[in-house]
C-alpha cells in the first residue's frame, strides 16, 4: 500500500530550474538528492545530468578524458553497432556508455519545499579515471565528525562506490573508492554502534546470487569489512530483480529504519522497508511485503525513465520522515511519512 503523503508542490524542482554547470550542455536530469541540514536551511545535493543538446540523426553524450577535460563523442543513430534501447546507457561494440554525465550540485531551502541553487557552493564533479563517466546518487551521511558522502563512482572499467568528507560545503577530503566493483548504494550509519562504523552496500553478484544488500563494518569508515547479506531479492514480488539501500538509517524506539528501493524486471522502482536490530543490524527484524511507495503520480510514471521513485535522502523530525526522491529519473520530489506508519506496516 502506498502511504506516501506527496507535497502538492511536486515536482519541486525540474531540469529547466537550472542552467548547466558545463558549457555548451544541457541539463537532462535531475535525480536522487542526498539531504542534509547545514546552515540554519535545509539543503539537497542533488545529481545533475548534462549532456549536449542533441541532434536528430545522432546521439552525443560527455565523457571525461586523460586529462581530466570534458570531450564529447557521439555516434549515429542508425549505426548497427550501437545499442540504444536504454535511454540511460548505450553500447557500442560491446563497450557501454552513459547517455549523461552526472555530477552533484547543491540547492538550499529554508521552506524544504522552495530550492535555489547556491553559486557560492561550487558543484562537485568526478575526477580521475574512476570516475570519468560521472558521480552519482550521493547519500549524505551527518555525522559528529562532519558530514561524509558516499556516491556511485562510474567509469568505462567500475561501477564503485567512492567517499568524501566535508564541514563547510567547499572544501572536500577525498577518500577514493571504498567499495570495489560492482557496487553502489551505500549509506553509512550516523552513529557508531559498540565500537564499530556500519554502513549498507550493494555489490551485485552476477552468476551465483544477484543485487542484494549488505552490512558492513569498519573502524575508521574508510576500510570495511566482516560484510554480510542482510537481504535477497524476492521471487515474484515487487522487489524481484535489483534492491538497494537509501538514505542512513533511522533509529527509532523498535530498532534501525531503512528505506529501500526495489525494481521488479520490468524496471519499475518502488520503496519499502527494513527493521533492524539496534544492537546488531545485520539481524533483520521485519521487512515490507508491499512497497511503502510506488510510482503513481503522473511524474513519478512518465520521464527520463519512468516508473521510478529511487530515494537517497531525508529529514527526520520526530514521527515526520520528510523524503526527496527523484522522479522518472528527471525531477525531484518530496513526500511525507510517519515512522509509527511505517512500523505499523512492517512484517
Ligand atoms: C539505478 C541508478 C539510479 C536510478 C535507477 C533507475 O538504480 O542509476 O540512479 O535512479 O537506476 O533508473
Amino acid at each position: 500500500m502506498d502511504i506516501a503523503k506527496r507535497s502538492p508542490k511536486n515536482p519541486l524542482l525540474k531540469p529547466t530550474d537550472l542552467k548547466p554547470a558545463i558549457d555548451g550542455m544541457e541539463i537532462a536530469c535531475l535525480l536522487n538528492p542526498g539531504v542534509f541540514r547545514y546552515d540554519g536551511k535545509i539543503w539537497l545535493l542533488l545529481r545533475v545530468a548534462e549532456r549536449p543538446i542533441q541532434k536528430d540523426e545522432v546521439i552525443s553524450f560527455p565523457v571525461y578524458n586523460e586529462d581530466g577535460k570534458i570531450v564529447i563523442l557521439s555516434f549515429s543513430k542508425d549505426d548497427p553497432d550501437l545499442n540504444a534501447s536504454d535511454p540511460r546507457v548505450i553500447s557500442y561494440k560491446g563497450q557501454d556508455y552513459l547517455t549523461t554525465m552526472s555530477y552533484l550540485r547543491l540547492v538550499s531551502s529554508t521552506d524544504g519545499l522552495m530550492f535555489k541553487d547556491e553559486t557560492e557552493y561550487p558543484p562537485i564533479f568526478g575526477q580521475g579515471a574512476l570516475e570519468s563517466f560521472g558521480i552519482e546518487d550521493c547519500r549524505v551521511a551527518n555525522t559528529q565528525e562532519g558530514y561524509f558522502l558516499t556516491f556511485t563512482e562510474v567509469s568505462p572499467i567500475a561501477v564503485g562506490v567512492g567517499l568524501m568528507q566535508t564541514d563547510d560545503w567547499k572544501i572536500y577530503k577525498r577518500h577514493g573508492m571504498i567499495f570495489p566493483p560492482h557496487n553502489k548504494d551505500c549509506a553509512l550509519f550516523e552513529e557508531k554502534i559498540g565500537d564499530k562504523y556500519y554502513a549498507f552496500h550493494r555489490p551485485s553478484s552476477p552468476e551465483l546470487g544477484g543485487n542484494y544488500i549488505w552490512l558492513a563494518e569498519s573502524p575508521d569508515r574508510i576500510h570495511w569489512g566482516n560484510h554480510k547479506c542482510i537481504a535477497t531479492t524476492r521471487k515474484d514480488m515487487w522487489d524481484c530483480a535489483r534492491i538497494g539501500a537509501g538514505a542512513s538509517p533511522i533509529k527509532t524506539n523498535k530498532g534501525w529504519l531503512e528505506i529501500y528501493h526495489g525494481a521488479d524486471c520490468n524496471h519499475r522502482y518502488c520503496l519499502g522497508a527494513l527493521l533492524l536490530d539496534i544492537n546488531n543490524p545485520s539481524k533483520v527484524i521485519a521487512r515490507s511485503v508491499e512497497p511503502i511507495m510506488e510510482p503513481i503520480a503522473s511524474y513519478e510514471q512518465t520521464g527520463f525513465f519512468g516508473n521510478v521513485v529511487f530515494t537517497n535522502g531525508h529529514l527526520v523530525d520526530g514521527d515526520i520522515i520528510s523524503m526527496y526522491y527523484g522522479a522518472s529519473d528527471e525531477v525531484i520530489c518530496q513526500a511525507e511519512f510517519s515512522i509509527t506508519e511505517i512500523l505499523g506496516s512492517l512484517k
